[in-house]
């Protein structure tokens, strides 16, 4: 029999990077605390990019019933970021990496009195990744420790952090079979391993036949078969699989069960609001809530190892999952062993899961690093390792927007994915639909496929007149209705994932009136809020809960003639009423538009069938200042709206290509590049070295660009003022 114990409670918490024995010592004057634990759950989160990255402590003290048993492990289900654990004082097991599972054996190290000390260190590192991302680097034992009691003959529990057996579904979708091998690893002599009612006896490894298979399908019928696996002694394992198959088609996207299946979703985070990434199983609950609420039938988990927990849910709840190694944003000469080790233990725990269909290589690997030798064979490695180990899924790759679609790098995995922000960081929304016709025309037998889109947004932020930058509910909503558009015109995309379902902690960034936050959220980072976007996908995705969705409802004074209702909504027909007074209907799908009056203070009301929503929105003289973020911009914006330009002279509103054509516009131009490339050196010279980069910024009109870069009124309106004086031709 296997007994495991979760070591919850009773753990001192030192703050402090000190050596074991001075930790054992004072451990009774540590903080009390029960895992799960972060120790960045405020400051991770609260902006300034200051949070506490260093060594700590975790201290206990282990009961004679809890050390029981012939043998005992002692398992991390998450330790941030890299790990060592001491047995009254005796160092057991360094552990590097901060998602993935790791065990070490206690058995012979015990003794009457049994303290057990962890030192946890998420401080900076040049081997162990991730180290540059937007998104904090939460450090502490934040997910379960437990301890593992077996008998002498019992199941593997070293190596790479194995659950001691391995399920190979193969199906044959003609016959309606499956082929299933189940491998063990153990020091006993047999096994007997059992699949649907049938067991085999043999030495480690059985294979057996499904007939009329129950294939996991998906949202629809994610149907979950369970193998296990029993020594002599007793001890035994088990784990629940899926027979299914995945398939990727360049021209027609992504296949389930061999029919055509787009993936579409949304990226997640593993943390909240107030509690950073010590989850409980509720909160993962809760958040495959809002995921099935949505209706997205894909999740990548990003950008590292997710809980099992969470891998579970998509399980039984039917969702496609992209699963990755946190090797993200910039490639470090010292890291190789540690992307190895991390997409080993990845594969190795995660291999069981039917929800999975792709390894992720990396993730915008270079944005801060050259596309070398080193980074190539790094790629390369890692893709053999998958290979080796899981010769039944495809590997991936999410590419930053500015990686050149011909560079090498993008021949290494089995399929690509690229991660694209025209419309919200540069250029314009229509650029992301060239940009896959571009790479679809061009290389019609390759895969390809959309990792992350997104715009942020503060949902106490409102426009009528939304726009890039502003970081309106509005111009995220407005974002996503084209997004949405472009993805459904593009059925050869493989998958596509909002970035991201929940607001997440970046505690480096300060922007759209939060500290520490990144709100390309759906949902606010607190999952109390849905903003409208939400509300676009839910129409789009989800056909089982009939709903209509007022937008703008926290837009409520409006200073207008006119204004407009939007209402997202699944049916077909919407009717609405203004202060309880039919106004009219519209018919068609997902997004339905009213125009209406705006004469004093109104309720709205937006009906299709049994279903309905309600909202209050009033006319005020003047613009309610607290909906602006960016009062700067908004005032640029309101001067140039007004402003008359001369249409056969340059001005701001060209694009930088069209004024680069005139040799004259071009030295403004260059000169004002120049002027920004001294206070900004690094940025300026990726752009220089960079053609992608080039063509696309070619593209942008200058008055974007400038507002951008966050130029002040008096400067845009100086510029626009010498190109007024230069005609065109
Ligand atoms: C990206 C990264 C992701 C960021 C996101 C953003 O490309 O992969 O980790 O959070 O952009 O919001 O800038």
């Amino acid at each position: 029999m296997r007994k495991t114990t979760i070591l919850k409670d009773n753990w001192k918490f030192l703050k402090a990077d000190i050596p074991c024995e001075t930790a054992v010592q004072y451990a009774a004057q540590g903080e009390s605390v029960t895992l799960p634990h972060t120790w960045n759950a405020e400051d991770g989160q609260d902006g300034g990019n200051d949070y506490h990255r260093g060594a700590c402590w975790y201290v206990r003290e282990l009961s004679k019933e809890e050390t029981a048993g012939e043998r005992l492990f002692l398992e991390f289900a998450g330790a941030a970021m890299s790990a060592d654990v001491y047995l009254n004082g005796t160092h057991l097991v360094h552990h590097d990496g901060g998602y993935s599972a790791f065990r070490c054996e206690l058995t012979g190290h015990l003794s009457e009195k049994n303290i057990l000390a962890v030192r946890v260190d998420n401080s900076d590192s040049r081997t162990v990744y991730p180290q540059k991302a937007d998104f904090t680097f939460y450090g502490g034992l934040y997910r379960p420790v437990s301890l593992i009691a077996v008998p002498e003959e019992h199941f593997e529990l070293l190596k790479d952090g194995t659950p001691g057996i391995k399920v190979t579904p193969l199906v044959d979708l003609e016959k309606k079979c499956a082929h299933v091998t189940v491998e063990t690893w153990h020091n006993g002599t047999s096994v007997d391993i059992t699949v649907n009612g049938e067991t085999k006896t043999v030495e480690n490894k059985a294979e057996f036949v499904i007939e009329d298979v129950h294939l996991w399908d998906g949202l629809d019928d994610p149907y979950l078969y369970t193998a296990s696996a029993r020594l002599s002694s007793g001890d035994e394992v088990s784990t629940r699989f899926g027979c299914r198959v995945f398939a990727c088609d360049p021209q027609k996207g992504f296949f389930l069960n061999g029919r055509s299946y787009p993936l579409r979703g949304v990226s997640r985070h593993q943390d909240l609001k107030g509690k950073g990434n010590a989850l409980s199983k509720e909160d993962m609950a809760a958040d495959m809530a809002i995921i099935r609420e949505l209706g997205a039938n894909t999740l990548r988990l990003a950008h590292y190892q997710h809980a099992q927990e969470f891998y579970d849910l998509c399980d039984e709840n039917g969702i496609v999952v992209w699963a990755e190694i946190p090797y993200i944003t910039m490639h470090m000469t010292e890291g190789r062993e540690n992307t190895l080790t991390q997409m080993k233990e990845l594969i190795t725990q995660c291999y069981n899961h039917p929800c999975i269909a792709v390894w992720g290589l990396s993730n915008e690997i270079t944005a801060a690093s050259a596309v070398n030798e080193d980074l190539l064979e790094n790629h390369r490695l890692l893709n053999e390792l998958c290979h080796r180990m899981d010769p039944t899924r495809l590997t991936t790759m999410a590419d930053v927007f500015m990686l050149e679609t011909d560079s090498p790098i993008l021949d290494i995995p089995d399929i690509n994915s690229y991660n694209l922000y025209f419309g919200w960081y540069l250029g314009e929304l229509e650029q992301n639909d060239e940009f896959f016709d571009e790479y679809h025309e061009k290389y019609p037998d390759k895969v390809i496929g959309f990792s992350e889109y997104g715009a942020d947004a503060n949902p106490a932020f409102h426009s009528s007149h939304p726009e890039k930058g502003d970081y309106t509910e509005e111009y995220q909503a407005l974002y996503h209705e084209h997004m949405l558009k472009m993805i459904e015109e593009r059925p050869y995309l493989w998958a596509t994932h909002v970035w991201n379902l929940f607001d997440f902690a970046a505690d480096g960034r300060d922007e759209g009136g939060k500290h520490g936050e990144n709100q390309k959220g759906l949902v606010t980072f607190d999952r109390l809020t849905r903003k409208d976007a939400f509300w676009l996908y839910k129409a789009a995705w989800n056909h089982q809960e009939p709903f209509v969705h007022l937008c703008s409802k926290r837009y409520v004074n409006r200073c207008e003639d006119e204004t407009e209702i939007k209402v997202y909504s699944n049916q077909s027909e919407v009717r609405l009423y203004v202060d309880g007074t039919y106004y009219g209907t519209e018919t068609g799908r997902t997004i339905f538009r009213f125009r209406i009056p705006l004469l004093g203070n109104h309720v709205i009301k937006a009906e299709s069938g049994a279903v309905s929503d309600t909202m209050c929105i009033c006319r005020v003289s003047e613009p309610d200042e607290s909906y602006i973020f960016n009062k700067a911009a908004a005032s640029v914006t309101n001067w140039f709206d007004a402003e008359e330009v001369d249409p056969a002279c340059f001005s701001i509103k060209d694009t930088l290509g069209e004024i680069r054509t005139n040799p004259q516009a071009g030295a403004v131009l260059e000169a004002m590049m120049a002027k920004g490339a001294s206070e900004r050196g690094d940025v300026a010279d990726a752009v220089k070295d960079n053609p992608g980069l080039q063509r696309m910024m070619a593209r942008m009109t200058l008055i974007s660009l400038l507002k951008q870069s966050g130029a002040d009124e008096e400067s845009i309106k100086q510029v626009n003022r010498i190109l007024q004086g230069i005609r065109k031709n």
